[in-house]
């Protein structure tokens, strides 16, 4: 049989406005852009202004804003401003710097220049953090030469002086703006610091016009990356789900749960042990997600399924590659509750939900060496044996040869793209108490996103 191509499941990175630690030109990446003639009519008045003909536009790296010039109402007036950001490539400082500039008589004028703190911006955001009315500049200023940090900083527009005033500046690994708990139209931020102090800081108004930390939390120390963030709004506290990449390359999940003064992380207990952020460790890329339908992301927990070990277990394994069973855990409670028990076939992009009647049983998988087949067996006093399959799952590409004898058991459940999953149940009354049917199947069986 042809070797068969298995699907690799790419779960989309979402990188939360997180600070990189690689440094990418991403005006090097972008083909030089056609600008509109409004564009172009901008370009061309910052460099009358600035008595250059060298300017080079600066793009965020992420994030939703994804271009160098902004606009927005910054004042009471009834039009745009405009917000730019652009490095002089004739004096050799490399600093991107943040122009605003005005529409004066038809034609776009700057009324103010500040420089940034690096070269490199990371994101940029527009919110309402400081008024209901105007929103705030917010920036995410990439690793220079000068810091191996990045850095936050809220710029507020003051109509008065027609100059941005810095009201925030803190350090961060990943940033993610949420709305205000008793006001949705307000926004707060959220600041994840992992790689030298590890804490999360929600960051609001302290007075008018000035930010502050208003409250703290702590994160384990383990983390390498942020790999996935899910907000959720409670009826008591708003929720981020955080999954992280730890430093030893396994993951781990933390809840944070806040409102406008407090935030605390579900995984540290009162004694700030961390037993149920151990708990989330696992070796599979697997976030949380929404399981149940709740509308809440359920957070995932592994353990290997029956015959394999843990792999730092010094005993001999039966089997070289691991498989692990997933449980999703609802924080929804004060303590949580598992509501689903799975096997996540990330190689073949499915999962299958174990019923009832397997969760108390001794129900594992198996994966058959030389075929794209996966077997659900019931584990006995003599291990394994045939007898004790109640399902089998196959994964063939459409243009695969197939054996029609082989094919005459298995029934067609899915397909997906290239891909066409057969399954076979056994009549098998020996295990009667455990034994499913097709009709079951059909909400055991899960395509991966
Ligand atoms: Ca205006
Ligand atoms: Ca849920």
């Amino acid at each position: 049989m042809k070797k068969l191509n298995l699907i690799i499941i790419i779960l989309a990175i979402l990188i939360l406005s997180g600070c990189s630690s690689f440094s990418i030109n991403v005006e090097d990446l972008i083909e030089a852009p056609i600008l509109s003639t409004e564009q172009s009519e901008i370009t061309e008045a910052l460099k009358k202004t600035l008595n250059t003909n060298k300017l080079k536009l600066k793009y965020p790296k992420y994030g939703e804003i994804h271009a160098p010039i902004i606009f927005e109402n910054l004042d009471s007036d009834d039009s745009d401003e405009i917000i730019v950001f652009y490095e002089d490539t004739n004096d050799g400082s490399e600093t991107t710097r943040i122009n605003i500039m005005d529409k004066r008589d038809g034609n776009w004028v700057s009324i103010y220049d500040v420089p940034g703190e690096s070269e490199n911006i990371e994101f940029v955001a527009m919110a309402n953090i400081t008024s209901s009315v105007k929103k705030d500049l917010i920036v995410g200023w990439g690793k220079s030469e000068k810091r191996n940090k990045c850095l936050l900083n809220v710029y507020s527009y003051d109509e008065k002086s027609q100059s941005l005033k810095n009201i925030l500046a803190e350090r961060y690994d990943a940033v993610k703006i949420v709305s205000s708990f008793k006001d949705r139209n307000m926004s707060k931020i959220i600041l994840l610091n992992y790689s030298s102090k590890t804490m999360a800081k929600m960051a609001a108004p302290i007075s008018k016009n000035r930010l502050g930390v208003i409250a703290m939390t702590k994160l384990n120390s383990e983390i390498d990356s942020l790999m996935n963030a899910i907000s959720y709004k409670g009826d008591n506290g708003d929720y981020l789900f955080l999954d992280f990449r730890e430093k030893d390359g396994s993951y781990m999940t933390e809840v944070l749960k806040y409102t406008d003064e407090s935030i605390e992380n579900l995984m540290f207990d009162d004694s700030k042990e961390n037993l149920l952020l151990q708990e989330t460790k696992r070796e599979e890329r697997i976030f949380c997600e929404d399981v149940n339908g709740d509308g809440m992301p359920d957070v995932p927990m592994q353990k290997p399924l029956y015959g394999y070990k843990d792999r730092d277990s010094e005993e001999e394994q039966e089997e070289t590659e691991n498989l692990y069973l997933t449980e999703y855990y609802s924080f929804k409670t004060e303590e949580p509750i598992k509501i689903q028990t799975a096997f996540v076939n990330l190689n073949q992009g499915y999962k299958v939900i174990f019923p009832k009647k397997w969760q108390n049983d001794n129900i594992t998988v198996r994966k058959q060496a030389d075929r794209e087949e996966y077997s659900f067996v019931k584990y006995g006093e003599n291990g394994i044996d045939s007898q004790n399959v109640l399902l089998k799952i196959h994964l063939y590409a459409k243009d695969d040869y197939k054996d029609v004898f082989e094919l005459q058991q298995f029934k067609k459940i899915a397909e997906k793209g290239n891909f066409e999953y057969y399954a076979y149940i056994p009549m098998n009354i020996e295990n009667a108490e455990v034994n499913i049917t097709y009709g079951e199947l059909e909400n055991m069986f899960k395509l991966l996103k």
